[in-house]
């Protein structure tokens, strides 16, 4: 899967996220990054002076040595080619001096790497956590001490072979504020840091009232003006709904890309319910190429050698009608040709300048305890009972916008240039949600 393109994608970059500490990126059980997300008792005492997580994508480097970037699992590009000593050097500015937790989002082997200053003083050396495959991200931290203000850091490949996608800063905290005494050692439930708007069930609600609202995604587009906040159509709640935009062009100039997606990470949850309400507008043409504009997307066991493959479930638009895909296969591996079933069933017409609620009640499994319900507008659209994935340790994410790959290749087929989908009111529940939980309000 490894590829060369050096192209830059725009839209993937963003040199800095401010994000919040929603953990949106449980990529496997693995995951070490969950320790960013518990709050033991004696850190609670000093969140109060918590700041929010600074993350750099890795290939935002303001200068490297010996590396190169490539195309990323979770999204975007990641550092890749890495040999040990390489280097890459990311100017950051912490708001306040003190102890610091820092994150490296990483891929393969293991090993490790140091961090240091820009004079070369060491300020922490990172073991590197082992993961399944060289795109099957995991997170290790260190904690280190930074002074307040610009400055540089340089980021030193002690082994080689592993690949970077990001690093965080987090945990930046008043050094003055005492830890508790009392029970240090006795973790605390972790919290869901993502305020639902309503259910005790629900993990992620996305309103898009805001852009930070996007920082609950993973963005799979190839230029920042494909994905916005707009208020350009009337919103399904609140002001303002999510934009995703995608033209021909987009194809041709970012090397064959064919998406303007955002998505979720794969997680252990085998069951959940999915809510979202979508607007097509009044200029949106029938077209016989179709897109996908919602998936649930497989992840591949690398480590057994298996690939891409197509979405075990997608929701798309074809000739003007909705439609489900579902595709299945029990073998540990499979490919798009080696699978034991697949089924396309129509879910009726498209109405323009509209919203409508969408609810899909997903069990994964290969096996014939699969679960797939939908609903349009809270009514029961369609029901599969029985087998409805892949055979993969992990479960499909779940992604929303534009996915339109007949353009790579098919575009003459399409009376179209552009389109443009609107989604409002995104609300994942976890198994013991309902309907009413995770349906548009
Ligand atoms: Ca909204
Ligand atoms: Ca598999």
């Amino acid at each position: 899967m490894k590829t060369k393109s050096l192209l830059y994608l725009a839209g993937l970059t963003a040199a800095i996220q401010f994000v919040s500490c929603a953990k949106n990126d449980l990529d496997s059980t693995a995951d070490l990054s969950q320790a960013n997300e518990v709050t033991t008792a004696t850190e609670a005492v000093t969140t109060s002076a918590r700041v929010a997580a600074m993350r750099i994508e890795a290939e935002s480097y303001s200068g490297m040595s010996g590396v190169q970037t490539e195309d990323c699992r979770e999204g975007g590009k990641n550092v890749g080619y890495i040999h040990v000593n390489d280097w890459m050097d990311y100017s950051i500015t912490p708001a306040a001096a003190g102890s610091q937790t820092i994150s490296f989002r990483v891929a393969g082997p293991g090993g490790k790497l140091r961090v240091q200053k820009a004079d070369g003083t060491v300020l922490a050396t990172v073991t590197l956590p082992v993961t399944a495959g060289g795109q099957i991200y995991a997170t290790g931290s260190a904690t280190i001490s930074l002074p307040a203000g610009k400055q540089t850091l340089r980021i030193v490949a002690l082994t080689a072979g592993w690949n970077f996608n990001w690093f965080e800063l987090s945990g930046g905290v008043a050094t003055t504020v005492p830890p508790t005494t009392t029970n240090p050692t006795t973790p605390t439930t972790p919290t869901t840091p993502t305020a639902p708007s309503t259910g005790a069930n629900v993990a992620l609600y996305s309103s898009f009232e805001d852009a930070s609202d996007f920082n609950k995604w993973i963005k799979e587009i190839c230029r920042s003006s494909a994905l916005q906040i707009s208020s350009e159509v009337p919103a399904r709640k609140g002001k303002y709904a999510a934009r995703f935009e995608f033209t021909k062009d987009d194809v041709i100039n970012y090397n064959k890309y064919v998406r303007a997606e955002i998505r979720q990470s794969s997680d252990a949850e085998q069951e959940k319910w999915f809510g979202f309400s979508n607007y097509l507008p009044g200029d949106f043409v029938t077209d016989p190429l179709a897109e996908k504009i919602a998936q649930w997307h497989e992840v591949p066991d690398w480590d057994l050698g298996e690939n891409w493959r197509s979405p075990p479930i997608s929701f798309g638009i074809e000739n003007g009608r909705y439609y489900v895909q579902i595709l299945w296969a029990a073998a540990a591996v499979n490919t798009n040709d080696s699978k034991d079933g697949e089924k396309k069933v129509d879910l009726g017409p498209v109405d323009k300048m509209k919203w409508n609620d969408w609810v899909f009640h997903i069990k994964f499994s290969y096996k014939s305890d699969g679960i797939l319900e939908i609903f349009k507008n809270k009514v029961k659209v369609y029901s599969q009972y029985g087998p409805n994935s892949f055979n993969d340790k992990f479960y499909p994410y779940f992604k929303i916008g534009i996915y339109k790959w007949g353009w790579n290749g098919w575009a003459s087929y399409s009376p179209e240039n552009k389109r443009v989908l609107y989604y409002d009111e995104v609300r994942i529940g976890n198994k013991n949600s309902n309907l009413n939980e995770v349906s548009p309000q």
